[in-house]
């Protein structure tokens, strides 16, 4: 298989970061609230230093967590999706967008 292009190569791993902490339980398909707890302290620890590490933390929680209710890949890439936004308006403003 040839590489995947920049985009095809965000795709593949975006779907490996869901799996990865996805399948640490019975159900590999879905994202329990322990599972995104772990998500949000491992993978997103710049945006916990934006602020308040417990306040940007619970809000991280609250986005992506849907209550006690699982989550699925697609309210997961929903909420990435906005988190990306959210980032692009951040990091326009500091004027560290990546290139
Ligand atoms: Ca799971």
């Amino acid at each position: 298989m040839e590489q995947p292009s920049a985009l095809e190569g965000a795709m593949m791993l975006l779907m490996g970061v869901f799996n990865k902490y996805a399948g640490t339980d019975e159900r590999k398909d879905t994202l329990s609230k322990a599972e995104v707890k772990t998500l949000v302290e491992k993978e997103f620890p710049h945006f916990l230093q934006l602020g308040d590490k417990k306040e940007v933390e619970a809000m991280l929680m609250e986005l992506m967590s849907q209550g006690d209710q699982e989550v699925d890949f697609c309210q997961f890439m929903c909420q990435v999706a906005t988190l990306t936004i959210i980032g692009k308006a951040i990091f326009e403003q500091l004027e560290a967008c990546p290139q």
